[in-house]
């Protein structure tokens, strides 16, 4: 009899760890390595929950409970320990299971159940890496709505439905999938500017604790430093990096300096989302070269600090795709709360809700894209049906 295990948990990352396993041979197999707390032998009644010891041999290896969540699919949830889950791990492979992904596993329990469409498997998948509650909502939500019943709706509605039509919902299914994305799988914001502007300050204010150092010397953040934040729905790596400088940029002598200012660059291009970091204290000399160079092709929005000092920066020197504006006190704290709102206005996620029908891997944006494009009715039916359901 099959017999298969995986790890859904990710490695060492939380107190409890889950071991799934599946397959003909898993109530045998589980019989013989636990002891159910109060009684001799267990009974693995699906939908029950039972607490226990996994055992081998005389030793005890770990209190657990077990999820029984089918006749052949028995969930073991652990102490996250990784040394704890290598051991049970090894001890079902001894009992013969092949030890396989979390991804990999459920592909096999899902297609065994037999009546999940390919985006429910997906969905399943997609769910495992979700960085935040809200995305693991929106990606369920596609299972049984969302994407799921709008495929399905244009297959049905097939003779009455408009190319056209179908091609416009497509298109703002892509447009709501690109915020969404940023829901699901986390976004970075790279906190850029010229030095001295209160990049640090910003960073540590908003990361909620005193990450980056600070001091009123130009230069002092050298190399970037990153801090984790949540912002709405939006899990958030925020990167502070080194000020961009003309002269510092130049320099071939510091080499320190010179590195530093090639990091930013490159960090730069990695974000999702630029703060343009500017001291309102000074004048628009700030504005250099070097900096402009960086961010002005970026998605950004600009952030006029030190709003508690007398104002000499004039908004009006800005490029106009920096001219978005938002006046802050990184020092005091004044005005963040309402940069939140802008961050989130700016990456699109203000009107995505857990409802919003998106689009969550590639191969179903890339079918939508298709879509938009089908030139028959014929054509846009096969890439629908191929949306829905497994090809061949
Ligand atoms: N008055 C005032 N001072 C601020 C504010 N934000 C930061 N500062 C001060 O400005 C100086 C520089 O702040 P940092 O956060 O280190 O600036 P930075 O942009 O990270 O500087 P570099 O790492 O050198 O590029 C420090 O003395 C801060 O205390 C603010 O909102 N108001
Ligand atoms: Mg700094």
């Amino acid at each position: 009899m099959a017999l298969y295990a995986a790890v859904m948990t990710g490695k060492g990352t939380g107190a409890i760890a889950t071991v799934q396993v599946f397959g003909g041979a898993a109530q045998v197999v589980l019989a013989e390595i636990f002891k159910p707390a109060g009684s001799k032998c267990a009974e693995f009644k699906t939908g029950k929950i039972l607490l226990g010891t996994i055992v081998d041999g005389e030793r005890n290896i770990d209190q657990v409970i077990i999820g029984c969540e089918g006749p052949q699919t028995l969930a073991i949830h652990c102490h996250g320990n990784p040394l704890i889950v290598e051991m049970i791990m090894e001890m079902l492979a001894n009992h013969g299971a092949d030890l396989i992904s979390a991804e990999a596993l459920l592909i096999r329990i899902l297609t065994e159940e037999g009546s999940l469409n390919t985006i429910a498997i997906e969905a399943k998948l997609a769910q495992l890496n979700a960085k935040t509650l809200a995305g693991t909502k929106i990606i369920a939500n596609q299972i049984d709505a969302g994407l799921t019943e709008d495929a399905s709706e244009w297959l049905k509605n097939a003779e009455t439905t408009s190319l056209d039509r179908i091609a416009a919902e497509a298109e703002q299914i892509l447009a709501d999938s690109r915020p969404a994305k940023l829901i699901i799988a986390g976004c970075t914001i790279v906190l850029a500017g010229p030095p001295n502007s209160g990049k640090s300050t910003l960073l540590n204010r908003l990361a909620g604790r005193q990450k980056a150092i600070v001091t009123d010397i130009e230069g002092t953040t050298r190399d970037w430093v990153s801090a984790q934040c949540r912002i709405g729905p939006l899990c958030v790596t925020l990167i502070d990096t080194a000020g961009l400088d003309e002269q510092l940029a130049a320099s071939s002598g510091e080499t320190v300096e010179k590195a530093a200012q090639e990091t930013t660059a490159r960090i730069l291009t990695e974000a999702e989302l630029i703060l343009l970091v500017l001291d309102n204290s000074r004048t628009a000399e700030q504005l250099n070269k070097t900096l402009l160079e960086r961010v002005v092709a970026r998605k950004v929005l600009t952030v006029l600090n030190k709003s508690d000092l007398p104002a000499k920066f004039a908004v009006a020197q800005l490029p106009d795709s920096l001219s978005k504006t938002v006046q802050i006190c990184a020092k005091s704290g004044a005005g963040v709360e309402n940069l939140k709102k802008e961050i989130l206005q700016m990456a699109g996620v203000a009107e995505i809700n857990t409802e919003t029908t998106v689009a969550f891997t590639p191969r179903q944006q890339d079918l939508l894209r298709q879509l938009t494009a089908a030139k028959s009715k014929q054509r846009a039916g096969s890439i629908i049906s191929e949306l829905l359901y497994p090809s061949g």
